[in-house]
């Protein structure tokens, strides 16, 4: 049972939060500073999560026991590295529910994906005139490849509003349309308002009119059941480090029939099939999409992840962070002269928010000497701070093996700052 009840122990999935902590090194240190000694209370998930010692334990055993290039060698630990890359793709194909392994690229993140699509997708299939339909809440990664091509192609950009909840306004999506709208690209998670978008019914409105789904799945996937299958989106991005793996390994999901159709983006080593001096033909997927030795050992540790995220289930994770993130909203919102950016019914454990007269650098940086770490910045989301009218935020965010008792001591340091900067 799930509860965050101050007088009850909080449990995700048949195990307490505390147990589930202590398989996380890191949620153990001391932070020391200004004179100061606290122990670490994590809140900056949605820009990295931690990560659990059976990723850094994989990760450690691939080095010292099997590390060798893969699908090149012969003798044994060559065989082994790629035994493991290729059964964390199929444990990653499973975690996300896609058909096939080979609709599971690797690349470095979902910055990596969707530049993968613009370059690949976008320049073959795209021309002059053709439009695509974003939102106006989309992090840069999901905005700044999408201008670029635009700029290349003479294609226009289109944006669905969000309201003043920070939810988008979906019933404008009749009227926003165009027929030369090839490609929805839409953020499923929002990094800043911790808005849920209700991108199956976007994925829906765009195939009845013929045009292809891109999913931004940076802050989704890490939170609850995605299933690419039941969502039919074409393409989902996302990250491993936001997810316990590690950073420079990510994931682009494409159904194979558009995999298949689309071009090479990087050109070098395995994404061949043969090569002359004047041309070459292509492997089959996904190595079409992944030139160059990979980033092998992060695979492995991202394979751990998705076992450990399994394990404990993703509806369970959902649901716990659900009840932490509804523990936290009010508290939040009751401290003096803070304003939280989102309220949207579908939200996930995302907090942006300003004190009044406190910038939000000062206040990360007193938070930190109380041993928290939130955000604070323009969250790669500059079109967003605009619609607020702000500069920066700060921003908490939430993972499953947060504690209501951070909250709490998050809350308390705030409204220590707002007395501490008067
Ligand atoms: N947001 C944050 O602190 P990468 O950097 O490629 O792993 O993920 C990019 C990205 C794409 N989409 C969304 C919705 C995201 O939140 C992010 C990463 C981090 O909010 C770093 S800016």
């Amino acid at each position: 049972m799930v509860t965050t009840k101050a007088d009850a122990v909080p449990r995700v999935g048949g195990r307490t939060v505390e147990e589930i902590r202590s398989d996380f090194p890191a949620l153990a240190r001391i932070i020391e500073r200004d004179g100061k000694s606290n122990v670490v209370a994590y809140l900056d998930n949605a820009a990295t999560s931690q990560k659990p010692r059976s990723v850094l334990d994989a990760m450690a055993a691939y080095y010292e026991r099997s590390n060798a290039n893969v699908h090149r060698a012969l003798y044994t630990m060559g065989e082994e590295s790629t035994a493991l890359y290729e059964e964390s793709r199929r444990a990653v194909q499973r975690f996300v529910n896609a058909a096939r392994p080979t609709e599971i690229i690797y690349t470095s993140g979902t910055t990596a994906g969707i530049n993968l699509v613009a370059h690949s997708w976008g320049r073959a299939f795209l021309s002059e005139g053709d439009e695509i339909l974003l939102t106006e809440m989309e992090h840069h990664s999901n905005l700044v490849p999408w201008q670029l091509l635009a700029k290349e192609k003479g294609c226009r950009l289109r944006f669905i509003p969000f309201g003043e909840s920070g939810e988008l306004e979906l019933d404008r999506l009749e009227t926003l349309w165009s027929d030369r709208i090839k490609l929805v690209s839409i953020v499923h998670g929002s990094n800043v308002l911790g808005t849920v978008n209700d991108v199956k019914r976007i994925v829906d409105f765009a195939h009845e009119r013929g045009a292809v789904a891109l999913v931004d799945g940076a802050q989704s996937v890490p939170h609850e059941p995605v299933d690419v299958q039941a969502l039919d989106c074409d393409f989902l991005a996302f990250s491993g480090h936001k997810m316990l793996g590690p950073t420079g390994i990510g994931i682009l999901y494409g159904k194979e029939r558009l995999l298949e159709s689309m071009p090479p983006f990087l050109a070098g080593g395995e994404m061949i099939e043969a090569v002359w001096l004047d041309h070459a033909t292509w492997n089959s997927l996904p190595y079409k999409f992944e030139a160059g030795t990979p980033p092998i050992a992060e695979t492995v540790g991202l394979g751990a992840a998705v076992d450990y995220l399994g394990k404990l289930g993703m509806a369970a994770i959902r649901d716990y962070e659900r009840e932490l993130s509804a523990y936290a909203l009010p508290r939040l919102k009751a401290v003096p002269g803070l304003k939280v950016y989102g309220e949207a019914k579908r939200r996930g454990g995302v907090f942006s928010f300003n004190v009044d007269g406190v910038h939000p650098h000062d206040l990360a940086q007193y938070l930190d000497g109380e041993g928290i770490c939130v955000r604070s910045g323009h969250h790669c989301a500059h079109p967003i701070m605009r619609k607020l009218d702000v500069a920066a935020t700060a921003r908490a965010s939430l993972y499953f093996y947060n504690l209501p008792a951070e909250i709490d001591r998050l809350v308390g340091a705030l409204e220590r700052a707002k007395e501490f900067f008067g």
